[in-house]
């Protein structure tokens, strides 16, 4: 996929029923072609007539809002936002399961949440928690430690300065067409498709990027 505009919707990394079943093909065929392609086509007509600002990386457009012109700064947010997140969810599942989770992440897992059942724990109460639409997040802060945090909407933790882990869609297109208002039951088999040797990359990559 291309790092900067003109952004592309990247294909799925498995089939649409892949993931069943756990989520259903036809939630993971409308969130990818139809909500993802969305804001891969706002986002590329928001930059069209900013060349300067072209050459930037979703990860570039969002970890300075404050850098962007100021009628840019929501729109961008809004929609390189909606871009980088949905890549990174989609990113970070997978239809073969791939337990045990690897030694460097379950090692840093237990040394913040004291053991990964406490890491599972709290992710589901603070993914029931979040109220409209937004993410679950696990990040890895300043100092190295993993946390768990909430975005609005498409937020991202880059703007905080926090390296995304592991993100949780929990909008409702995410899991209405299965699980209608249990997400408590699209938490659980979310749980079952998640790439942990990807989370393990991406665990990896932030710790490089700390100094
Ligand atoms: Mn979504």
């Amino acid at each position: 996929m291309n790092k900067h505009y003109p952004f592309v919707n990247p294909p799925l990394p498995y089939s649409y029923q892949a993931l069943e079943p756990y989520i259903d093909e036809k939630t993971m065929e409308l969130h990818h072609d139809k909500h993802l392609q969305t804001y891969v086509d706002n986002l590329n007509h928001i930059l069209e007539p900013y060349p300067t600002l072209q050459g930037l990386s979703l990860e570039e457009l969002l970890s300075c809002p404050l850098c962007l012109p100021s009628g840019l700064q929501i729109p961008i947010k809004n929609n390189a936002g909606g871009v980088y997140n949905h890549i990174f969810y989609f990113s970070n599942l997978t239809p073969a399961p791939n337990l045990p989770i690897p030694d460097t992440l379950s090692d840093a897992i237990t040394a913040s949440f004291g053991s990964f059942d406490a890491m599972k724990d709290n992710l589901k109460k603070t993914a029931l928690s979040v109220f409209g639409s937004g993410y679950v997040w696990l990040v890895l802060d300043k100092n190295k430690t993993l946390a768990l945090m909430i975005t609005a909407n498409q937020d991202t933790p880059l703007s905080s300065g926090f390296c995304p882990v592991l993100n949780l869609d929990v909008w409702e297109h995410a899991y209405y067409l299965k699980h209608y208002n249990m997400r408590k039951d699209y938490i659980d088999d979310w749980f079952s498709v998640i790439n942990w040797n990807q989370v393990n990359q991406n665990y990896i990559s932030c710790m490089k990027k700390i100094p």
